[in-house]
């Protein structure tokens, strides 16, 4: 007898703020539903905050519908043991995670400018200063890890903030695939994260960015 599985993530059909849920699913062998969602005027309403992502995890026996792509990962690496070994580790994976966070937020106008219509200045100097000062600080970070021959972020294996930094550098990659050249620490973090063998079909078979050159 085949049942559905625990998770479903709902979000609209391209990479977005939900492609590190999708990530870090795939690496840590979870099945899941990934649902296109494609008429959002209609399910806005019903959603916790009128926002997607949405996780809905049925592992209780009922249904536990979570917004918020930062504390969906959290819950998934909790429950799916991708936050380090120890209290260090964790707090380790939160830094970089908030991290993360803060450089998302200035790249989203740059990535949709098409959307957000930011001056042509401040994507200019997104590409020739925040990007690199906000490469600069993950490279600190990666050097902290309690493991840093392993090459991850916070301990040996790595965890939801590895995904999340993954992601990150992918978009970059897809909008600019010479935006890692001077930051060699990072693009082979990039390419160690790819080669997971949990993670290197599902990125050979997804759909391919929404993020394009500009
Ligand atoms: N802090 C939230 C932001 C969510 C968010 O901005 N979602 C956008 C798409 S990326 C959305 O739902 N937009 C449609 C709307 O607000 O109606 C998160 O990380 O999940």
């Amino acid at each position: 007898m085949s049942t559905s599985p625990t998770f479903e993530v709902l979000y609209f059909p391209i990479h977005g703020r939900a492609e590190q849920i999708r990530l870090l699913l795939h690496y840590t062998g979870t099945t899941f539903t990934d649902t296109a969602v494609t008429d959002w005027p209609a399910l806005k309403g019903k959603t916790p905050l009128g926002q997607l992502p949405i996780l809905i995890d049925r592992s209780g026996g009922s249904e536990f519908v979570i917004p918020q792509s930062a504390a969906i990962m959290r819950h998934l690496a909790r429950t799916l043991g991708a936050y380090g070994e120890s209290e260090r580790e964790h707090v380790l994976a939160d830094i970089v995670a908030e991290t993360v966070q803060d450089a998302r937020a200035k790249f989203v106008p740059v990535a949709f400018a098409a959307r957000f219509n930011p001056p042509a200045d401040t994507i200019e100097k997104y590409w020739s200063e925040v990007l690199p000062h906000n490469l600069q600080l993950l490279e600190k970070l990666l050097s902290r890890s309690t493991k840093p021959d392993a090459g991850y972020f916070a301990g040996a294996k790595p965890t939801y903030a590895d995904i999340m930094v993954f992601d990150l550098l992918d978009g970059h990659l897809a909008m600019k695939p010479a935006s890692l050249d001077g930051h060699p620490a990072l693009k082979a973090f990039h390419a160690r994260i790819a080669a997971l063998p949990t993670l290197a079909s599902y990125l050979a078979t997804r759909r391919p960015s929404e993020l394009k050159s500009n």
